[in-house]
């Protein structure tokens, strides 16, 4: 690739919002999109070019939108359609885009397809999700008549039975998010003529949620296989059956063919970004999915490095180990440098907050670990993803009270970890650290007791750090959290090395250190991250750091000879 035939998105930066937590417009505690244009001015300040919308179709909110009843509409809770139109004028305006959150591996079980399927089974929609009579010889809602053993991702089996038509119907996320059956080419094709519908409407791409489970392994007489069990549990681990199962690519052709070939942007390059959420998804198959050649997607969201504190599940926290982080990016960034392209997010409304997890949000060090975390992923090679109020460093929040949390998969996970035994206590602990809730805590615009997020009441309390962690106090501080973003965002656009550079990774077995380069053709950068609470002498490490021009640098007044704890600097070796 060279900066003459690269994408546009090799030098783009994406921004998601959360919607229902960003900002709120009509005081109900709920953000919208009258409170997304609000807020343009401060996503084109950053100089963002992508937005990402998380779902606003209309849905009964089991999962925050993540379970659609209404693929071609908007929520009321969020706004209109009209709404939506306007901000997709008002981000081409300013020159950003706009990419939806595309949701079909499931739908809501209120969705009018779900509602056909499950009234009979004879409905012409029963085969548009997966329904299977209870295990042989069993009753149904019998413990163990699961058609499969598989655990959901929320906890407990992934089969809901119906008592009415005496069949099980499948969902790998709560009961009220039906897995639809992509094995049915009418699916398919809804699917298909629901996304040309928003490409009409003037979207420019789509983020694929949990793309690479739409194709289960499936036997030839509609059998669905077991997967081994998970320890101490009665239930098993399916994700081999249904992680990029075997049509995964053919439907991802078949999509590119059906939906966005041909639709070239005005210099008849792609116009538009894909990427898909892929968990489990591995560096060999990721290669597969973003090859060009093949026109699958852009891009796949990996779940790799946040997956690295994690033991036997994401509730059993272990330290991150830096040596880890490096093996594990070091392997992407050479797996796609030739074939392929990268994502590159450390937040999103799945994770907790970085800065908390990864980096150090004690106040000593708050700050310069969010700078720092932030210059180690943006010199990377890929496209860096932001979620909102990482660009301010927002923090874990203290929750108090298993009253505090709302997701369902953490009231799901303490519910079923506490009746199978686990101490309340320490469930608690995990849910403080690993909880979703955790990034969806209202964006902290201003110091006043909504933080300016809404006059009514916030769904979810808004963290009370917002008085010294917030949009507007850093807005006009040069040394900000915010600054930092914008001169990131800036770097990507005016270097292309940033964007195009090769990668090559440097002391891979140092804990506290991260360093890379990056090259293209005579161009070259040095990055170098202190990831710890040490400072470390460059003379010592890198020589070739120690008279090299900064280009960009995290603290206000680096000494020369001395990387300081959490200190990044972006360096052109002379
Ligand atoms: O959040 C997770 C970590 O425990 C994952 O299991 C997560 O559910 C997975 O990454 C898929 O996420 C996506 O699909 C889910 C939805 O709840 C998430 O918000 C979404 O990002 C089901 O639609």
């Amino acid at each position: 690739m060279t900066p003459e035939d690269a994408p546009w998105w090799t030098r783009a930066v994406v921004y998601q919002v959360y919607p229902r937590s960003f900002q709120d417009s009509d005081g109900d505690g709920i953000g919208d999109l009258g409170g997304i244009l609000q807020r343009l001015d401060h996503l084109s300040d950053l100089g963002i070019d992508v937005l990402w919308v998380s779902p606003v179709y209309p849905s009964p909110q089991a999962d925050n939108g993540y379970d659609i009843s209404d693929y071609r509409g908007i929520d009321p809770l969020f706004g209109t359609l009209e709404q939506l139109d306007e901000l997709i004028a008002e981000l081409h305006r300013r020159g950003m885009r706009l990419v939806m959150d595309l949701v079909v591996n499931h739908t809501s079980d209120e969705h009018p397809w779900f509602v056909e399927s499950r009234s009979s089974r004879t409905s012409p929609k029963r085969d548009w999700y997966w329904w299977r009579p209870p295990r042989h010889g069993m009753a149904g809602g019998d413990p163990g008549a699961e058609p499969t053993n598989w655990q959901s991702f929320f906890s407990g089996p992934t089969w809901e039975y119906d008592e009415a038509s005496g069949e099980y119907y499948l969902h790998l996320f709560d009961r009220k998010q039906p897995d639809l059956n992509w094995e049915n080419p009418e699916v398919r094709h809804a699917v298909y003529e629901m996304m040309r519908w928003w490409l009409d409407r003037g979207v420019d791409g789509f983020r694929m949620d949990v793309i690479n489970m739409i194709s289960k392994d499936v036997a030839p007489d509609g059998h669905l296989h077991d997967g081994p069990p998970l320890p101490g549990s009665s239930l098993g681990d399916g994700t081999a059956h249904f992680l990029c199962g075997p049509r995964i690519h053919e439907f991802l052709q078949e999509m590119h063919r059906e939906v966005l070939a041909g639709r070239g942007g005005a210099d008849g390059a792609a116009a538009f970004l894909t990427v898909g959420e892929m968990p489990g998804v591995t560096v060999e198959e990721a290669v597969l999915f973003t090859d060009p050649a093949r026109a699958e997607v852009d891009m796949v969201f990996q779940f790799e490095h946040v997956g690295l504190d994690h033991g036997s599940s994401k509730w059993d926290v272990h330290p991150l180990k830096m040596r880890d982080l490096k093996a594990s990016f070091g392997r992407w960034q050479a797996g796609l440098a030739e074939v392929g392209w990268n994502s590159l997010y450390w937040d999103n409304h799945d994770q907790p907050r970085a800065v908390s997890r990864f980096g150090d949000d004690s106040p000593e060090f708050r700050r310069d670990s969010a700078t720092c975390l932030a210059t180690l992923l943006h010199l990377h090679r890929g496209t860096p993803y932001l979620y909102q109020g990482q660009e301010i460093g927002m923090a874990n929040y203290p929750f108090a009270s298993l009253e505090d949390f709302s997701d369902v998969e953490s009231l799901n996970h303490y519910v079923h970890a506490v009746s199978a035994g686990e101490d309340a206590a320490h469930v608690l602990a995990a849910l403080r650290r690993m909880s979703r809730d955790n990034a969806r805590t209202p964006v902290q615009w201003d110091a006043s007791p909504s933080a300016g997020f809404t006059t009514g009441t916030p769904w979810l309390p808004v963290n009370p750090d917002h008085v010294r962690w917030n949009a507007e106090s850093q807005r006009k501080d040069p040394t900000s959290v915010l600054a930092h973003y914008r001169r990131l965002i800036a770097l990507r656009h005016d270097e292309p090395v940033v964007a195009l550079g090769d990668f090559a990774m440097l002391l891979p077995e140092h804990d506290d250190v991260y360093a890379f380069t990056r090259s293209l053709e005579d161009d070259v950068l040095l990055v170098v991250c202190n990831v710890s609470r040490h400072p470390y002498r460059l003379a010592d490490l890198l020589p070739q750091a120690l008279h090299a021009e900064l280009v960009l640098g995290n603290l206000p007044a680096p000494d020369p000879q001395v990387l300081a704890p959490w200190e990044a600097r972006v360096l052109r070796p002379r």
